[in-house]
């Protein structure tokens, strides 16, 4: 009787530990998010207004050339977002924009073909995520277009595919041609 008593004491004791830990671990995840919560608050109330003040523009330019791609400025308003297109290089080139996290991210080419392994696999991009291309720029041409663009993260890039005298294929995008553009 007396040890039935002493291992129900434990178990008592245990539990009640355990439902303090508990409240304290519950407690400190309440307050992890609430501080998660208001600091995103935060920021997106500081974006949307240095988006407001005009600092962020709505152009940017796109230089394009063997094997590279700059967007300056890497920033824009969300809206509509004019792209000056410059083909500073000597063949041509295009420019598709893609929302996407990165250049990684994107889906790619896996199997020989038509296309090169590591070109990006347009086709397998959802609809919702194409946000248009620029089309193609010849050497030291000039383009400029118009997109409208939502808040996010855009990669932008050349997928063409050169074949090569020898009969393999030189793909842009495998080359480096490709850039990220943030849209707030
Ligand atoms: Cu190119």
């Amino acid at each position: 009787m007396k040890l039935q008593r002493s291992d129900r004491d434990v178990f008592g004791a245990g539990s009640m530990l355990f439902a303090t830990l508990a409240l304290v671990l519950a407690m400190g995840a309440l307050v992890t998010a609430g501080i998660a919560y208001s600091r995103s608050n935060d920021v997106s109330r500081r974006v949307d207004k240095v988006a407001a003040s005009g600092a962020i523009g709505s152009a940017t330019t796109v230089t394009l050339q063997e094997f590279s791609i700059s967007v300056a400025p890497g920033l824009v308003r969300a809206g509509r977002v004019t792209f000056d297109v410059r083909n500073v290089g000597g063949m041509t080139h295009e420019l598709v924009i893609v929302r996407a996290a990165s250049a990684e991210a994107l889906p790619k080419v896996t199997t020989a073909g038509e296309r090169s392994v590591g070109a990006v696999d347009e086709e397998a991009i959802p609809e919702s995520d194409k946000m248009g291309e620029a089309g193609e720029v010849k050497a030291q041409g000039h383009v400029t277009k118009t997109f409208k663009l939502p808040p996010g993260e855009y990669v932008v890039f050349c997928n063409i595919d050169n074949i090569n005298q020898d009969g393999s294929v030189t793909n842009h995008f495998v080359k480096g041609m490709h850039a990220t553009l943030t849209v707030v």
